[in-house]
């Protein structure tokens, strides 16, 4: 009977982490409170790109949908940076999302907050659970457009077809 309810105990208490930026920190118990999980103070300072962020959770559980928030303060209004992403039955597996930091209108070099925000099921639960990550916003670090690389493409192809003609004829 006692295994059994440790078992139940930790099945209800386990919740989602969020790993990448990392988390302010993480207690199950005060998950459900917003808007950063029971964590209300500023932590560690991650840097974060602007446009091509990914961010990475960690779930233990869960039935419901995963969405990402910005604002400059836990005070101010967060605004959606995510498209939403909607989990049944996760169990200890890693969820990575695309997080798009200009939908906040948010500038290179500030600081601001990262919020998950995981909206429990109905059916499986009620309320949302929530975590925080502190951000400085940086310069996106990959080449941001397609267009831009397809050139260099083109001018090796046309390279390589000439050094095949050499060879053929
Ligand atoms: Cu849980």
């Amino acid at each position: 009977m006692y295994l059994l309810l440790l078992v139940t105990f930790n099945v209800v208490n386990a919740h989602f982490e969020l790993q990448a930026p990392p988390s302010r920190g993480f207690d199950d118990a005060k998950e459900p409170n917003s808007p950063c999980g029971g964590f209300d103070s500023v932590g560690k300072i991650t840097d974060f790109p602007i446009s091509q962020g990914r961010a990475t959770c960690l779930f233990y559980d869960g039935d419901g949908t995963l969405t990402f928030y910005f604002a400059p303060n836990q005070n101010s209004s967060f605004i959606q940076v995510s498209d939403n992403q909607t989990y049944s039955a996760l169990a200890n597996v890693q969820k990575t999302i695309d997080v798009n930091l200009t939908r906040a209108n948010a500038t290179v070099g500030s600081q601001g907050v990262l919020q998950a925000v995981f909206a429990i099921a109905p059916g499986s639960g009620s309320g949302s659970w929530y975590q925080c990550s502190d951000i400085k916003i940086t310069n996106d670090v990959r080449a941001s457009s397609v267009a831009n690389v397809s050139p260099h493409i083109s001018a090796i192809a046309l390279f390589v077809c000439f050094i095949s003609a050499l060879l053929f004829y």
